[in-house]
């Protein structure tokens, strides 16, 4: 029975990594910092919960990774442990450093102390490609222009490439483009949009406010992204691969598409930090505010996964009005049942 060990188990990704991994028959541990508030809220399933082995420590803690390691003797890891929102990364540039490049050197460090064999999957993003035109694959230019897209670079070439050519590790980098899910992180700009058009559907909330309308993401499904993970450590050798749509949309076209799953007209007039959105009865349910934009913006991802659906055999089975959708109905199926259960 293989095992795995996930860095950053209580995130989207970790959950539906550590969910598929069981399905494939895995012994699953995951690393877990003891100030999580609510551990384990994003794995729902109780009797997957139960069967995933919980180990605290963190990236800024050699011993505790140190610990972790020698108790899983995981075959594979997977490093999804990360300061991962990109315009925070602005404010608090040092400890995304810490986390997301110093925490990947401790990491692979204390690996192959313990196992040199080990396979590694390190959690690269799309936003390392930055300012660079799309369409973006393996071969493009890096430009990043956040302090996070330029902490996941370093630790790409320093850890993923720089230990790869040096000490023959196993480790891959996955070049993540956005992934989403009923269960994202709820400042993510698309579980906001869904959340909040869900609420004002239910006469919950008034309005909400975004930043930049105009950035184009390629955004796919979560639960298709971490298939890829896992064949990224199957194959004979490790290597890097771009995962995504091929699909790019604006978060407007965001917005838009979770109107219809939500039945709700919008007439969008103004411009600039003056645009609002209304409702069918003219009532403004959306306005722009300045300190939802970013120092830098990273204007137009559109990923170009040939690589990995060629040599993965990797596709997404989920598009982007099919991901809209599921997360726009789940959305207004909980607030409708909280809502429900309170009145
Ligand atoms: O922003 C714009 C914002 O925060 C998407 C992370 O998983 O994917 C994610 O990074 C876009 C940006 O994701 C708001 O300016 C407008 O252009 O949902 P986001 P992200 O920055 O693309 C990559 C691949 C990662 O690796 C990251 O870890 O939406 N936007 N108005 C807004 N964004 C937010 N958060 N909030 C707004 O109100």
């Amino acid at each position: 029975m293989k095992r795995a060990l996930i860095t950053g188990i209580t995130g989207q990704d970790g959950s539906y990594l550590a969910e598929y991994l069981l399905t494939k028959g895995y012994q699953v541990w995951g690393l877990m910092r003891r100030t999580s508030l609510d551990p384990l809220l994003r794995i729902n399933d109780l009797t997957v919960t139960r069967r995933i082995n919980i180990l605290y420590g963190n990236l800024r803690d050699s011993a505790s990774i140190q610990r972790a390691i020698e108790e899983s003797q995981p075959n594979e890891i997977y490093n999804l442990a990360a300061q991962s929102d990109v315009g925070i990364s602005f404010k608090v540039p040092e400890e995304t450093m810490e986390v997301n490049y110093y925490g990947l050197g401790r990491l692979v460090n204390e690996a192959m102390k313990i196992n040199s064999q080990v396979r590694i999957y390190q959690a690269s993003t799309s936003e390392m490609f930055g300012k660079t035109k799309p369409p973006q694959n393996e071969n493009s230019h890096f430009a990043p222009v956040s302090p996070y897209g330029e902490a996941k670079l370093k630790a790409h070439e320093d850890f993923v490439k720089g230990y790869r050519n040096t000490h023959g590790l196993y480790i891959c980098s996955g070049l993540l483009f956005n992934h989403e899910s009923p269960k994202r992180g709820e400042h993510f700009v698309t579980r906001k949009i869904t959340i909040s058009l869900a609420k004002i559907k239910l006469g919950l909330q008034d309005s909400f406010a975004l930043g930049n309308l105009e950035a184009k993401r390629d955004w796919g499904y979560a639960g298709d992204y971490v298939r890829a993970m896992h064949l990224m450590l199957q194959q004979d050798s490790p290597d890097d691969y771009v995962i995504a749509t091929g699909e790019s949309r604006s978060v407007r076209d965001f917005v838009e598409a979770a109107c219809r799953a939500l039945d709700m007209k919008i007439t969008w007039s103004g411009k600039g930090l003056d645009e609002v959105a209304k409702d069918k009865d003219g009532k403004t349910i959306l306005t722009i505010r300045k300190e939802f934009y970013r120092p830098a913006e990273v204007d137009y991802l559109l990923g170009d996964s040939t690589k990995a659906r060629e040599k993965l055999g990797w596709k997404p089975e989920v598009d982007f009005n099919g991901l809209v959708a599921m997360m726009a109905k789940s959305d207004l199926d909980f607030f409708r049942k909280e809502n429900h259960t309170r009145g």
